[in-house]
Protein backbone atom coordinates (compact mmCIF):
# COMPACT_ATOMS: atom_id res chain seq x y z
CA UNK A 1 0.00 0.00 0.00
CA UNK A 2 0.92 3.78 -0.84
CA UNK A 3 0.05 6.67 0.82
CA UNK A 4 -0.80 9.50 -1.16
CA UNK A 5 -2.35 12.47 1.27
CA UNK A 6 -4.90 11.07 3.87
CA UNK A 7 -6.27 8.51 1.08
CA UNK A 8 -4.57 4.84 1.34
CA UNK A 9 -4.68 3.71 -2.35
CA UNK A 10 -3.78 0.17 -3.79
CA UNK A 11 -0.43 0.27 -5.57
CA UNK A 12 1.19 -2.56 -7.51
CA UNK A 13 5.25 -2.77 -7.76
CA UNK A 14 6.45 -0.42 -10.03
CA UNK A 15 8.17 -3.41 -12.03
CA UNK A 16 4.40 -5.10 -12.46
CA UNK A 17 3.38 -5.63 -15.57
CA UNK A 18 -0.10 -4.35 -17.17
CA UNK A 19 -0.93 -5.52 -20.89
CA UNK A 20 -3.92 -6.86 -22.51
CA UNK A 21 -4.59 -9.79 -24.82
CA UNK A 22 -6.14 -11.23 -28.12
CA UNK A 23 -5.21 -14.26 -30.44
CA UNK A 24 -4.98 -15.05 -33.93
CA UNK A 25 -8.33 -16.66 -35.23
CA UNK A 26 -10.64 -14.13 -33.34
CA UNK A 27 -9.32 -10.97 -34.45
CA UNK A 28 -7.19 -11.22 -37.57
CA UNK A 29 -10.04 -12.20 -40.48
CA UNK A 30 -8.11 -12.24 -44.03
CA UNK A 31 -8.39 -15.77 -43.74
CA UNK A 32 -7.59 -16.76 -47.30
CA UNK A 33 -5.57 -13.64 -47.91
CA UNK A 34 -1.70 -13.61 -48.96
CA UNK A 35 -0.84 -17.01 -48.57
CA UNK A 36 -2.86 -18.31 -45.78
CA UNK A 37 -4.08 -21.91 -45.44
CA UNK A 38 -7.11 -23.23 -44.00
CA UNK A 39 -6.92 -24.02 -40.00
CA UNK A 40 -9.68 -26.17 -38.21
CA UNK A 41 -11.87 -22.97 -37.19
CA UNK A 42 -12.16 -21.78 -40.87
CA UNK A 43 -13.15 -25.62 -41.78
CA UNK A 44 -15.82 -25.50 -38.79
CA UNK A 45 -17.43 -21.95 -39.50
CA UNK A 46 -18.06 -22.82 -42.86
CA UNK A 47 -19.12 -26.15 -42.42
CA UNK A 48 -20.75 -26.57 -39.08
CA UNK A 49 -22.25 -23.11 -39.00
CA UNK A 50 -25.19 -24.12 -37.10
CA UNK A 51 -22.09 -25.23 -34.48
CA UNK A 52 -21.34 -21.35 -33.98
CA UNK A 53 -24.37 -19.41 -32.08
CA UNK A 54 -24.68 -16.59 -34.56
CA UNK A 55 -23.25 -18.44 -37.73
CA UNK A 56 -20.29 -16.11 -37.48
CA UNK A 57 -17.28 -16.71 -38.98
CA UNK A 58 -13.57 -15.14 -38.07
CA UNK A 59 -13.56 -14.69 -42.29
CA UNK A 60 -13.59 -10.75 -41.61
CA UNK A 61 -13.61 -10.68 -37.95
CA UNK A 62 -11.95 -7.56 -36.48
CA UNK A 63 -9.98 -7.42 -39.67
CA UNK A 64 -6.70 -6.71 -37.69
CA UNK A 65 -4.74 -8.15 -40.69
CA UNK A 66 -5.40 -5.22 -41.90
CA UNK A 67 -6.09 -2.92 -39.00
CA UNK A 68 -2.98 -3.58 -36.72
CA UNK A 69 -1.68 -0.44 -36.82
CA UNK A 70 -4.61 0.86 -35.49
CA UNK A 71 -5.01 -1.48 -32.86
CA UNK A 72 -1.20 -0.24 -31.72
CA UNK A 73 -2.51 2.97 -31.51
CA UNK A 74 -5.12 1.84 -28.91
CA UNK A 75 -2.16 -0.18 -27.12
CA UNK A 76 -0.67 3.10 -27.06
CA UNK A 77 -3.35 5.21 -25.93
CA UNK A 78 -3.96 2.73 -23.24
CA UNK A 79 -0.68 3.05 -22.23
CA UNK A 80 -0.30 -0.65 -21.50
CA UNK A 81 3.72 -2.26 -21.29
CA UNK A 82 2.80 -5.38 -23.33
CA UNK A 83 0.30 -7.09 -25.68
CA UNK A 84 -0.27 -10.66 -25.78
CA UNK A 85 -1.22 -11.93 -29.16
CA UNK A 86 -0.91 -14.97 -31.08
CA UNK A 87 0.55 -16.35 -34.35
CA UNK A 88 -1.31 -17.95 -37.17
CA UNK A 89 -0.16 -21.37 -37.61
CA UNK A 90 -1.84 -21.65 -40.75
CA UNK A 91 -0.73 -18.08 -42.16
CA UNK A 92 3.20 -18.87 -41.94
CA UNK A 93 3.14 -22.68 -42.89
CA UNK A 94 0.03 -23.06 -44.98
CA UNK A 95 0.36 -26.40 -45.02
CA UNK A 96 1.01 -26.81 -41.26
CA UNK A 97 4.72 -28.24 -42.59
CA UNK A 98 7.89 -26.40 -43.28
CA UNK A 99 7.78 -27.24 -46.82
CA UNK A 100 7.02 -24.40 -47.21
CA UNK A 101 6.86 -20.96 -45.58
CA UNK A 102 4.52 -17.76 -46.29
CA UNK A 103 6.64 -14.85 -46.51
CA UNK A 104 3.43 -12.55 -45.97
CA UNK A 105 2.64 -14.18 -42.61
CA UNK A 106 6.37 -13.41 -41.81
CA UNK A 107 5.89 -10.10 -43.10
CA UNK A 108 3.02 -9.85 -40.96
CA UNK A 109 4.04 -10.29 -38.02
CA UNK A 110 7.53 -8.67 -38.32
CA UNK A 111 5.59 -5.32 -39.29
CA UNK A 112 3.49 -5.72 -36.30
CA UNK A 113 6.38 -6.24 -33.84
CA UNK A 114 8.03 -3.09 -35.34
CA UNK A 115 5.01 -1.58 -34.90
CA UNK A 116 4.60 -2.54 -31.14
CA UNK A 117 8.58 -1.64 -30.51
CA UNK A 118 8.49 1.87 -31.92
CA UNK A 119 5.69 2.38 -29.31
CA UNK A 120 7.40 1.09 -26.79
CA UNK A 121 4.93 -2.13 -25.98
CA UNK A 122 6.82 -5.46 -25.35
CA UNK A 123 4.99 -8.25 -27.67
CA UNK A 124 4.00 -11.67 -25.46
CA UNK A 125 3.90 -14.31 -27.82
CA UNK A 126 1.61 -17.38 -27.97
CA UNK A 127 2.31 -19.99 -30.63
CA UNK A 128 -0.87 -21.40 -30.36
CA UNK A 129 -4.12 -20.49 -29.45
CA UNK A 130 -6.31 -22.97 -30.88
CA UNK A 131 -6.21 -22.96 -35.32
CA UNK A 132 -4.59 -26.06 -36.08
CA UNK A 133 -3.79 -26.19 -39.94
CA UNK A 134 -6.55 -28.31 -41.35
CA UNK A 135 -4.50 -30.72 -43.42
CA UNK A 136 -3.03 -31.58 -40.10
CA UNK A 137 -6.40 -32.33 -38.35
CA UNK A 138 -6.58 -34.26 -41.46
CA UNK A 139 -3.86 -36.79 -39.83
CA UNK A 140 -5.79 -36.67 -36.85
CA UNK A 141 -4.76 -33.55 -35.19
CA UNK A 142 -3.51 -33.29 -31.34
CA UNK A 143 -4.66 -37.23 -30.96
CA UNK A 144 -1.64 -37.85 -33.55
CA UNK A 145 1.68 -38.24 -31.87
CA UNK A 146 3.17 -36.98 -35.04
CA UNK A 147 1.83 -33.55 -34.20
CA UNK A 148 4.40 -33.25 -31.67
CA UNK A 149 7.16 -33.14 -34.24
CA UNK A 150 5.33 -30.69 -36.94
CA UNK A 151 4.51 -28.58 -33.36
CA UNK A 152 8.73 -28.45 -32.90
CA UNK A 153 9.04 -27.32 -36.61
CA UNK A 154 6.46 -24.82 -36.62
CA UNK A 155 7.77 -23.40 -33.49
CA UNK A 156 11.38 -23.30 -34.59
CA UNK A 157 10.44 -21.19 -37.47
CA UNK A 158 9.22 -18.82 -35.39
CA UNK A 159 12.05 -18.87 -33.18
CA UNK A 160 14.12 -18.43 -35.90
CA UNK A 161 12.12 -15.44 -37.52
CA UNK A 162 11.52 -13.53 -34.46
CA UNK A 163 13.19 -14.93 -31.68
CA UNK A 164 15.85 -11.56 -31.53
CA UNK A 165 12.80 -9.36 -31.02
CA UNK A 166 10.42 -11.19 -29.11
CA UNK A 167 11.64 -11.97 -25.28
CA UNK A 168 8.69 -13.51 -23.90
CA UNK A 169 6.57 -16.36 -25.15
CA UNK A 170 3.89 -18.98 -25.04
CA UNK A 171 3.59 -22.23 -25.98
CA UNK A 172 -0.06 -22.94 -25.53
CA UNK A 173 -3.21 -21.01 -24.83
CA UNK A 174 -5.48 -23.56 -22.90
CA UNK A 175 -4.74 -27.04 -23.62
CA UNK A 176 -7.47 -27.79 -21.30
CA UNK A 177 -10.10 -25.94 -23.70
CA UNK A 178 -8.83 -27.29 -27.30
CA UNK A 179 -8.30 -30.46 -25.87
CA UNK A 180 -11.44 -30.74 -23.63
CA UNK A 181 -13.76 -28.81 -25.86
CA UNK A 182 -11.88 -29.07 -29.06
CA UNK A 183 -11.27 -33.07 -28.86
CA UNK A 184 -14.35 -34.19 -26.33
CA UNK A 185 -16.74 -31.11 -26.81
CA UNK A 186 -18.45 -28.91 -29.53
CA UNK A 187 -15.20 -26.47 -30.14
CA UNK A 188 -13.43 -27.49 -33.70
CA UNK A 189 -12.63 -29.68 -35.07
CA UNK A 190 -16.01 -31.29 -33.42
CA UNK A 191 -17.34 -35.04 -33.14
CA UNK A 192 -14.50 -36.43 -31.07
CA UNK A 193 -14.85 -38.86 -28.00
CA UNK A 194 -14.47 -37.27 -24.69
CA UNK A 195 -12.59 -39.41 -21.86
CA UNK A 196 -10.51 -40.95 -25.41
CA UNK A 197 -9.55 -38.52 -27.63
CA UNK A 198 -8.96 -35.75 -25.36
CA UNK A 199 -6.38 -37.62 -23.29
CA UNK A 200 -4.75 -37.99 -26.26
CA UNK A 201 -4.78 -34.66 -27.24
CA UNK A 202 -3.14 -33.57 -23.96
CA UNK A 203 -0.74 -36.38 -24.34
CA UNK A 204 0.67 -34.74 -27.67
CA UNK A 205 0.14 -31.58 -26.32
CA UNK A 206 2.67 -31.81 -23.33
CA UNK A 207 5.29 -33.58 -24.84
CA UNK A 208 5.17 -31.00 -27.87
CA UNK A 209 5.56 -28.26 -24.80
CA UNK A 210 8.33 -30.20 -23.61
CA UNK A 211 10.49 -30.54 -26.48
CA UNK A 212 9.80 -26.88 -27.59
CA UNK A 213 10.89 -25.68 -24.24
CA UNK A 214 13.70 -27.60 -24.15
CA UNK A 215 14.74 -26.64 -27.45
CA UNK A 216 14.70 -23.09 -26.23
CA UNK A 217 16.69 -23.42 -23.77
CA UNK A 218 19.48 -25.04 -25.76
CA UNK A 219 19.19 -23.06 -28.81
CA UNK A 220 17.69 -19.76 -28.58
CA UNK A 221 17.28 -18.31 -24.85
CA UNK A 222 20.64 -16.61 -25.26
CA UNK A 223 19.51 -13.04 -23.37
CA UNK A 224 18.41 -13.90 -19.48
CA UNK A 225 15.54 -12.06 -20.41
CA UNK A 226 14.10 -14.03 -22.86
CA UNK A 227 11.56 -16.16 -21.41
CA UNK A 228 9.02 -19.19 -22.59
CA UNK A 229 6.11 -20.16 -20.32
CA UNK A 230 2.49 -22.32 -21.28
CA UNK A 231 -1.12 -20.58 -20.56
CA UNK A 232 -2.99 -23.04 -18.44
CA UNK A 233 -6.68 -21.72 -17.48
CA UNK A 234 -7.59 -22.55 -13.91
CA UNK A 235 -11.90 -21.12 -12.72
CA UNK A 236 -11.66 -21.63 -9.20
CA UNK A 237 -13.33 -24.61 -7.64
CA UNK A 238 -14.88 -24.28 -4.15
CA UNK A 239 -16.79 -27.30 -2.28
CA UNK A 240 -20.94 -26.64 -2.34
CA UNK A 241 -20.85 -27.67 0.91
CA UNK A 242 -18.66 -28.26 4.05
CA UNK A 243 -18.76 -32.19 3.71
CA UNK A 244 -15.68 -34.00 3.01
CA UNK A 245 -16.79 -35.64 -0.39
CA UNK A 246 -17.20 -32.38 -1.69
CA UNK A 247 -14.21 -31.04 -0.44
CA UNK A 248 -12.61 -34.03 -2.07
CA UNK A 249 -14.69 -33.30 -5.23
CA UNK A 250 -13.52 -29.82 -5.85
CA UNK A 251 -9.56 -31.13 -5.35
CA UNK A 252 -10.54 -33.78 -7.56
CA UNK A 253 -11.62 -31.12 -10.26
CA UNK A 254 -8.82 -28.92 -9.68
CA UNK A 255 -6.76 -31.60 -10.57
CA UNK A 256 -8.30 -33.03 -13.49
CA UNK A 257 -9.03 -29.18 -15.35
CA UNK A 258 -5.73 -27.61 -13.86
CA UNK A 259 -3.81 -30.54 -12.55
CA UNK A 260 -4.11 -32.48 -16.21
CA UNK A 261 -1.46 -29.96 -17.16
CA UNK A 262 0.09 -28.31 -14.05
CA UNK A 263 1.04 -31.33 -12.38
CA UNK A 264 3.61 -32.62 -15.32
CA UNK A 265 5.56 -29.21 -15.55
CA UNK A 266 5.54 -27.75 -12.67
CA UNK A 267 5.19 -30.32 -9.79
CA UNK A 268 7.93 -31.81 -8.32
CA UNK A 269 7.01 -35.44 -9.17
CA UNK A 270 5.98 -34.42 -12.36
CA UNK A 271 3.53 -36.74 -14.50
CA UNK A 272 0.05 -36.39 -13.98
CA UNK A 273 -1.92 -36.03 -10.80
CA UNK A 274 -2.38 -39.35 -9.64
CA UNK A 275 -5.41 -39.05 -8.53
CA UNK A 276 -6.12 -38.10 -12.10
CA UNK A 277 -4.30 -41.70 -12.66
CA UNK A 278 -5.83 -43.68 -10.50
CA UNK A 279 -9.78 -42.52 -11.29
CA UNK A 280 -9.21 -43.06 -14.90
CA UNK A 281 -6.97 -46.41 -14.48
CA UNK A 282 -10.24 -47.54 -12.53
CA UNK A 283 -12.49 -46.78 -14.68
CA UNK A 284 -10.75 -47.90 -17.79
CA UNK A 285 -10.80 -51.47 -16.11
CA UNK A 286 -14.28 -51.11 -15.03
CA UNK A 287 -15.61 -50.48 -18.65
CA UNK A 288 -13.19 -53.45 -19.85
CA UNK A 289 -10.42 -51.85 -21.73
CA UNK A 290 -6.95 -53.51 -21.66
CA UNK A 291 -5.55 -50.33 -21.30
CA UNK A 292 -5.96 -47.28 -19.13
CA UNK A 293 -7.75 -44.05 -21.40
CA UNK A 294 -4.92 -42.28 -19.75
CA UNK A 295 -2.25 -42.92 -22.11
CA UNK A 296 1.51 -42.97 -19.87
CA UNK A 297 4.85 -40.40 -20.44
CA UNK A 298 8.50 -42.59 -20.51
CA UNK A 299 10.48 -41.85 -17.97
CA UNK A 300 12.25 -40.01 -20.22
CA UNK A 301 9.12 -37.70 -20.98
CA UNK A 302 8.55 -37.48 -17.16
CA UNK A 303 12.04 -35.64 -16.67
CA UNK A 304 11.79 -33.75 -19.53
CA UNK A 305 8.06 -32.30 -18.95
CA UNK A 306 9.14 -31.32 -14.95
CA UNK A 307 10.46 -27.64 -15.11
CA UNK A 308 9.79 -27.33 -18.45
CA UNK A 309 8.62 -23.97 -18.15
CA UNK A 310 10.30 -20.29 -17.11
CA UNK A 311 6.36 -19.13 -15.56
CA UNK A 312 3.13 -20.00 -15.74
CA UNK A 313 0.41 -18.69 -17.67
CA UNK A 314 -2.83 -18.37 -15.91
CA UNK A 315 -6.03 -17.20 -17.52
CA UNK A 316 -8.74 -16.50 -14.65
CA UNK A 317 -12.06 -15.19 -15.47
CA UNK A 318 -14.51 -17.52 -12.56
CA UNK A 319 -15.49 -19.62 -9.96
CA UNK A 320 -17.84 -22.93 -10.02
CA UNK A 321 -18.67 -24.87 -6.96
CA UNK A 322 -18.03 -29.02 -7.06
CA UNK A 323 -20.24 -31.56 -5.63
CA UNK A 324 -19.40 -35.17 -5.77
CA UNK A 325 -21.80 -37.36 -7.33
CA UNK A 326 -21.98 -41.47 -8.08
CA UNK A 327 -23.46 -42.13 -11.86
CA UNK A 328 -24.29 -45.09 -12.86
CA UNK A 329 -21.43 -47.27 -14.69
CA UNK A 330 -21.40 -45.83 -18.57
CA UNK A 331 -20.05 -48.22 -20.83
CA UNK A 332 -19.30 -45.24 -23.18
CA UNK A 333 -16.36 -43.51 -21.87
CA UNK A 334 -16.27 -39.38 -20.55
CA UNK A 335 -13.78 -37.44 -18.97
CA UNK A 336 -16.86 -36.32 -16.65
CA UNK A 337 -17.63 -39.42 -15.28
CA UNK A 338 -13.64 -39.87 -14.84
CA UNK A 339 -13.88 -36.81 -13.17
CA UNK A 340 -16.98 -37.73 -11.43
CA UNK A 341 -18.10 -34.20 -10.24
CA UNK A 342 -21.07 -32.09 -10.51
CA UNK A 343 -20.81 -28.24 -11.45
CA UNK A 344 -22.74 -25.43 -10.29
CA UNK A 345 -22.85 -21.71 -9.64
CA UNK A 346 -24.23 -19.22 -6.87
CA UNK A 347 -27.48 -17.96 -8.14
CA UNK A 348 -26.42 -14.97 -6.86
CA UNK A 349 -23.18 -14.04 -8.28
CA UNK A 350 -23.33 -11.43 -10.45
CA UNK A 351 -24.08 -12.40 -14.38
CA UNK A 352 -21.70 -11.31 -17.61
CA UNK A 353 -23.08 -12.12 -20.70
CA UNK A 354 -21.36 -15.58 -21.16
CA UNK A 355 -23.29 -18.41 -19.69
CA UNK A 356 -20.35 -19.51 -17.89
CA UNK A 357 -19.02 -16.84 -16.62
CA UNK A 358 -19.86 -14.97 -13.12
CA UNK A 359 -17.97 -12.55 -11.16
CA UNK A 360 -16.11 -14.06 -8.29
CA UNK A 361 -13.19 -11.70 -7.79
CA UNK A 362 -12.39 -13.88 -4.06
CA UNK A 363 -11.95 -16.73 -6.68
CA UNK A 364 -8.82 -15.32 -7.96
CA UNK A 365 -7.16 -14.89 -4.96
CA UNK A 366 -8.01 -18.61 -4.13
CA UNK A 367 -6.68 -19.56 -7.06
CA UNK A 368 -3.01 -17.91 -6.90
CA UNK A 369 -3.37 -19.35 -3.21
CA UNK A 370 -3.81 -22.74 -4.19
CA UNK A 371 -0.70 -22.82 -7.37
CA UNK A 372 1.47 -21.07 -4.44
CA UNK A 373 0.81 -23.93 -2.37
CA UNK A 374 0.68 -26.85 -4.38
CA UNK A 375 3.37 -26.09 -7.00
CA UNK A 376 5.95 -23.96 -4.73
CA UNK A 377 4.62 -20.32 -5.34
CA UNK A 378 5.80 -20.41 -9.34
CA UNK A 379 6.83 -17.53 -11.37
CA UNK A 380 2.92 -16.66 -12.28
CA UNK A 381 2.12 -13.98 -15.47
CA UNK A 382 -1.82 -13.50 -15.64
CA UNK A 383 -2.47 -14.10 -19.35
CA UNK A 384 -6.08 -13.66 -19.28
CA UNK A 385 -8.79 -12.24 -17.04
CA UNK A 386 -12.05 -10.16 -18.64
CA UNK A 387 -16.09 -10.12 -18.99
CA UNK A 388 -18.32 -10.20 -21.12
CA UNK A 389 -20.99 -7.51 -21.53
CA UNK A 390 -23.85 -6.11 -24.07
CA UNK A 391 -22.71 -3.61 -27.16
CA UNK A 392 -22.27 -0.03 -25.76
CA UNK A 393 -19.55 2.25 -24.81
CA UNK A 394 -20.87 2.92 -21.21
CA UNK A 395 -19.90 -0.35 -19.44
CA UNK A 396 -19.53 0.31 -15.49
CA UNK A 397 -19.78 -3.60 -14.82
CA UNK A 398 -16.99 -4.29 -16.60
CA UNK A 399 -15.12 -1.19 -15.16
CA UNK A 400 -16.26 -2.94 -11.69
CA UNK A 401 -15.33 -6.58 -12.66
CA UNK A 402 -11.59 -5.43 -13.51
CA UNK A 403 -11.57 -3.36 -10.16
CA UNK A 404 -12.54 -6.11 -8.09
CA UNK A 405 -10.47 -8.80 -9.44
CA UNK A 406 -7.36 -6.55 -9.06
CA UNK A 407 -7.88 -5.98 -5.66
CA UNK A 408 -8.13 -9.65 -4.67
CA UNK A 409 -5.09 -9.98 -6.84
CA UNK A 410 -3.57 -7.31 -4.61
CA UNK A 411 -4.18 -8.74 -1.68
CA UNK A 412 -2.76 -12.16 -2.81
CA UNK A 413 0.70 -10.31 -4.34
CA UNK A 414 0.90 -8.83 -0.67
CA UNK A 415 -0.66 -10.12 1.55
CA UNK A 416 -0.21 -13.92 0.74
CA UNK A 417 2.84 -13.36 -0.86
CA UNK A 418 1.79 -14.89 -4.55
CA UNK A 419 4.49 -14.64 -6.89
CA UNK A 420 2.46 -12.78 -9.67
CA UNK A 421 4.35 -10.64 -12.14
CA UNK A 422 1.90 -9.57 -14.48
CA UNK A 423 -1.67 -9.05 -15.36
CA UNK A 424 -3.35 -8.81 -18.82
CA UNK A 425 -6.96 -8.43 -19.58
CA UNK A 426 -9.17 -10.12 -22.17
CA UNK A 427 -9.47 -8.33 -24.57
CA UNK A 428 -7.88 -5.40 -26.47
CA UNK A 429 -11.41 -5.55 -28.33
CA UNK A 430 -14.33 -7.29 -29.21
CA UNK A 431 -13.71 -10.40 -31.28
CA UNK A 432 -14.87 -13.93 -32.66
CA UNK A 433 -15.61 -15.60 -29.20
CA UNK A 434 -15.58 -18.70 -30.69
CA UNK A 435 -18.86 -21.32 -30.56
CA UNK A 436 -20.96 -17.97 -29.20
CA UNK A 437 -19.84 -15.98 -31.99
CA UNK A 438 -19.99 -12.26 -32.23
CA UNK A 439 -22.38 -12.32 -29.01
CA UNK A 440 -20.15 -11.68 -26.50
CA UNK A 441 -17.79 -8.86 -26.41
CA UNK A 442 -15.03 -8.63 -24.03
CA UNK A 443 -13.63 -5.47 -25.45
CA UNK A 444 -12.40 -2.04 -23.56
CA UNK A 445 -12.60 -1.07 -27.12
CA UNK A 446 -15.94 -2.12 -29.05
CA UNK A 447 -15.60 -3.13 -32.42
CA UNK A 448 -18.61 -2.16 -35.15
CA UNK A 449 -18.76 -4.92 -37.41
CA UNK A 450 -21.17 -3.25 -39.68
CA UNK A 451 -18.36 -0.91 -41.11
CA UNK A 452 -16.28 -1.99 -43.47
CA UNK A 453 -13.06 -1.02 -41.71
CA UNK A 454 -13.91 -2.32 -37.99
CA UNK A 455 -14.25 0.81 -36.75
CA UNK A 456 -13.28 0.38 -32.46
CA UNK A 457 -14.23 2.90 -30.30
CA UNK A 458 -13.09 3.14 -26.66
CA UNK A 459 -15.58 2.39 -23.98
CA UNK A 460 -15.63 3.30 -20.39
CA UNK A 461 -13.48 0.60 -18.98
CA UNK A 462 -10.47 1.83 -21.62
CA UNK A 463 -10.28 4.90 -19.14
CA UNK A 464 -10.21 3.27 -16.02
CA UNK A 465 -7.94 0.52 -17.11
CA UNK A 466 -5.42 2.75 -18.51
CA UNK A 467 -5.63 4.82 -15.50
CA UNK A 468 -4.33 1.56 -13.45
CA UNK A 469 -1.99 0.28 -16.30
CA UNK A 470 0.05 3.98 -15.73
CA UNK A 471 0.27 4.84 -12.43
CA UNK A 472 -0.25 1.23 -11.24
CA UNK A 473 -2.36 2.53 -8.19
CA UNK A 474 -6.44 1.46 -8.08
CA UNK A 475 -8.96 4.44 -7.66
CA UNK A 476 -9.66 5.10 -4.24
CA UNK A 477 -13.58 3.71 -5.46
CA UNK A 478 -14.97 3.34 -8.87
CA UNK A 479 -18.70 4.29 -8.10
CA UNK A 480 -17.77 7.30 -9.85
CA UNK A 481 -19.20 5.02 -12.80
CA UNK A 482 -22.42 4.69 -12.28
CA UNK A 483 -23.45 1.21 -12.23
C1 LIG B 1 -10.66 -18.21 -22.96
N1 LIG B 1 -13.60 -21.27 -18.07
O1 LIG B 1 -11.09 -19.54 -22.73
C2 LIG B 1 -9.91 -18.21 -24.29
O2 LIG B 1 -8.52 -18.32 -24.10
C3 LIG B 1 -10.18 -17.02 -25.17
O3 LIG B 1 -9.79 -17.29 -26.51
C4 LIG B 1 -11.63 -16.63 -25.09
O4 LIG B 1 -11.94 -15.57 -25.96
C5 LIG B 1 -11.93 -16.26 -23.64
O5 LIG B 1 -11.79 -17.42 -22.86
C6 LIG B 1 -13.32 -15.71 -23.41
O6 LIG B 1 -14.32 -16.65 -23.72
C7 LIG B 1 -11.72 -19.93 -21.57
O7 LIG B 1 -14.42 -22.23 -18.09
C8 LIG B 1 -12.37 -21.15 -21.53
O8 LIG B 1 -13.42 -20.67 -16.98
C9 LIG B 1 -12.99 -21.60 -20.39
C10 LIG B 1 -12.97 -20.83 -19.25
C11 LIG B 1 -12.32 -19.62 -19.27
C12 LIG B 1 -11.71 -19.19 -20.41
Amino acid sequence: NCTTGTTSKLCFPSSFMFGVATASYQIEGAWNVSGKGENIWDRYTHTRPERIFDHGTGDVAADSYHQFRQDVRLLKELGVRFYRFSMSWSRILPTGLTNEVNPDGIRYYKELIEELHKNGIEPLVTMYHWDLPQPLQDLGGWTNPVIADYFVDYAKVLLDNFGDRVKFWLTFNEPLSFCHDGYGGSDAPGDRATGMEDYLCGHTVLRAHAAVYRMFQRDYNHRITDLMGITLDMAWIEPASTSAEDKEAAEITRQFFFGWFAHPIFSKQGDYPPVMRKRIDEMSKRQNFTRSRLPHFTKEEVEMLRGACDFLGLNHYTTYLAKRVQRPLSPIPSFDDDMGVQLSQKADWPKSNSTWLKVVPWGLRKTLNWIKGTYGNPPVFITENGISLEPGLRDPRRINYIDGYLRALHAALTKDKCNVYGYTYWSLIDNFEWTRGYSERFGLYEVDYSSKQRVRTARQSAEYYSSVATTKCLPDKVSGYKL
